[in-house]
Order: C-alpha cells, then sequence, then structure tokens
C-alpha cells in the first residue's frame, strides 16, 4: 500500500478531464485544517462533477469553518459508497489528516494541486507548482475544456485564490492569479466579492481581539526589531473562549510590525507541545530556520514544532537561532 508501489503519472488538463469525466460515485479529499483554497476547490469540483451528472461528496478531517460558510452553505452531500477518491489541493497524503481507514489507503486516481512538495501519491498528478492556487489550476482546466462556469463555482475559485494569495498581497499573486480573477470577476460582476474580503481578511470574533490585543502588549523584539516573537500559552486559548481555528492566522501578527524581518509565532498545544509558525519579511529565508528545528516549509512561510520543554527555553531558543541566521540576509 506504500506510495512507492506506483509511480506517479503528470497529466495534462485535457487528460485531467478525460479522467474526470470518466468516474462515478466519487470522494473528493481535501487536506485537514482546511483553508479558502482547499474547500474553494473541493466544491467547484463538486459543482463540475455535477454538472457533468457525476455525484460526488467533499471529505474533510475536519470541520469546515464557518468563514467559508458562502461557499459551503445550502450544500447536502448525498450518501453513497465511493469509488473513487480525488484529492484537491493536498500536497501529500499525511495532510489527509484523521480519516477513516476507508480514506486513508484509498487509492487517489487524481490529485489536482499547486504546491511543489508534492509527494506523487496519487495515480496521476495535474498541477502547476507555478500556480498561486489549486483553485488557479482548476480554473484553467476548466477553460481549457470548455467547462461552463457557473456564478457557484466562480464564487468557489475567486475564494480559493483570494485566501491562497493572502488577499492578492503575497509575492504569489502573479499575473495568473490576477488574470484569472479578472476573468472570473468579468463573467460574474455582482458577486458577492468584497463581502467575502470582508468575512474572511477582516473580520474578527471579540475573543480574538481581545487576544491579538494581549499578544501585541506582549511581543518580544530582539535584533534591533528584525526578529519578533509572539507566544501563547494554551491558558489564553481557553481564557478568551478560542477555537484553534479561530487563530490560524496569528502568524501575520509579529509580520505587521515595521522593519520585522521574522516573525515567530510559538502556540502551546493542550499536551504541552509547540507548534511554531514562522514568517519571512523581504530578505528572510524562514524554511532555514524551520529546518533547522526539523521543521520545513517555504521560503516566506514555514513552520516546526517541539514535543515538549519549557516555554522559555523553546521561545529562546526560536529567538536566538533566528538572530544567528539573519545576519545572512540583512
Ligand atoms: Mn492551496
Amino acid at each position: 500500500m506504500g506510495d512507492t508501489m506506483h509511480s506517479c503519472a503528470e497529466i495534462s488538463s485535457r487528460e485531467a478531464f478525460a479522467v474526470l469525466r470518466g468516474l462515478e460515485d466519487v470522494c473528493i479529499l481535501i487536506h485537514r485544517s482546511p483553508d479558502g483554497d482547499c474547500i474553494g476547490g473541493g466544491y467547484a469540483l463538486w459543482h463540475i462533477l455535477r454538472g457533468l451528472g457525476i455525484r460526488s461528496r467533499v471529505v474533510c478531517a475536519d470541520p469546515l469553518p464557518a468563514m467559508y460558510d458562502d461557499v459551503t452553505a445550502g450544500i447536502a452531500f448525498e450518501d453513497f459508497a465511493p469509488k473513487y477518491w480525488i484529492s484537491v489541493d493536498v500536497a501529500d497524503r499525511k495532510l489527509f489528516g484523521d480519516l477513516p481507514e476507508r480514506e486513508k489507503n484509498a487509492v487517489i486516481t487524481l490529485c489536482i494541486d499547486h504546491h511543489i512538495s508534492n509527494t506523487h501519491y496519487a495515480e496521476r498528478l495535474f498541477w502547476n507548482p507555478h500556480s498561486a492556487a489549486a483553485c488557479e489550476v482548476l480554473f484553467r482546466m476548466m477553460q481549457e475544456n470548455d467547462i461552463p462556469l457557473t456564478k457557484e463555482i466562480a464564487l468557489c475559485l475567486y475564494m480559493g485564490i483570494a485566501t491562497d494569495t493572502g488577499c492578492f498581497q503575497f509575492s504569489n499573486a502573479d499575473a495568473a492569479a490576477f488574470e484569472a480573477v479578472a476573468e472570473i470577476k468579468s463573467a460574474f460582476p455582482d458577486l458577492p466579492y468584497s463581502r467575502l474580503n470582508r468575512e474572511l481578511f477582516v473580520l474578527k470574533s471579540q475573543g480574538r481581539i481581545a487576544l491579538d490585543a494581549r499578544l501585541m502588549q506582549n511581543v518580544r523584539l530582539s535584533a534591533d526589531g528584525h526578529v519578533a516573537l509572539i507566544y501563547l500559552p494554551y491558558a489564553w486559548m481557553q481564557e478568551f473562549v478560542l477555537s484553534s481555528e479561530e487563530t490560524d492566522s496569528i502568524a501575520n501578527l509579529p509580520m505587521q510590525i515595521i522593519g520585522v524581518e521574522v516573525g515567530i509565532t510559538c502556540k502551546q498545544q493542550q499536551n504541552g507541545s509547540f507548534r511554531v509558525s514562522l514568517r519571512g519579511g523581504e530578505r528572510a529565508d524562514v524554511a532555514k530556520i524551520a529546518q533547522h528545528f526539523g521543521g520545513g516549509g517555504h521560503i516566506k512561510a514555514s513552520g516546526c514544532s517541539f514535543h515538549d520543554g519549557d516555554p522559555e527555553d523553546v521561545c529562546k531558543m526560536l529567538m536566538d537561532v533566528s538572530e544567528e541566521m539573519l545576519g545572512q540576509w540583512l
């Protein structure tokens, strides 16, 4: 059953569509801790398959956060035993998360993705590692196969591209991403894009606002303000009654401070372990910092974790290594 037992064919958008058309009773798998791109992509694919008369459903190990309701609300999946599995926006099998055995061991007929780190675990991979979002990959597949864009699909795809580019702020918001969104908006100018932007990127619960204030009061700066660290004890999650999905975006907080090149967010988990998110400014390569601690990721966004330890020691280690590495980038 191992991933090494089969080879993975990289296929074109034409071939991908030919594969899709031949399927029935499809389970669409997206990654754990679901984000706007995998949810938008998964639901867009559900609409596409529905248009082809193929029943499918989107399956995720974790609940879908309410902020994505614009795309998910009102859709009821049929109950059926799947015959085929497709993954969207999932770079590695491990990222399926805690699914039932049937899904965990399922042969993935097709993976649609944009991660350069894709481990080729599926039978076929349709991808573009230069695309900003899996939703952009899907959009191009639709165009190249003359699949009609509906307003429901348009909103799904917009959501995926907007979230994976941080509302068009990140460096992956390239011409191709803007062009895809321009075409989506030209086709459907009246969809609630700005409402979606507000829901996805602006609104926070009162508890989250209170937490942000507490975190910003306690931010630690070093190396002339080039390194910023935020430590979030688990007790504060309880104090402000926050779910872990509500604090997903706190990794961006240290990067709001002028001058910060390395932004570190260390979150204590319920079991005493620590999850660390690293963000890089113009010059830092935070993948290197993550790798130093056995983690990984992208140049500007990476992460690592610690099984246990004293919070002060963990924070100090993170600050020290970041300061040390900073010299090579400044
Ligand atoms: Mn993605």
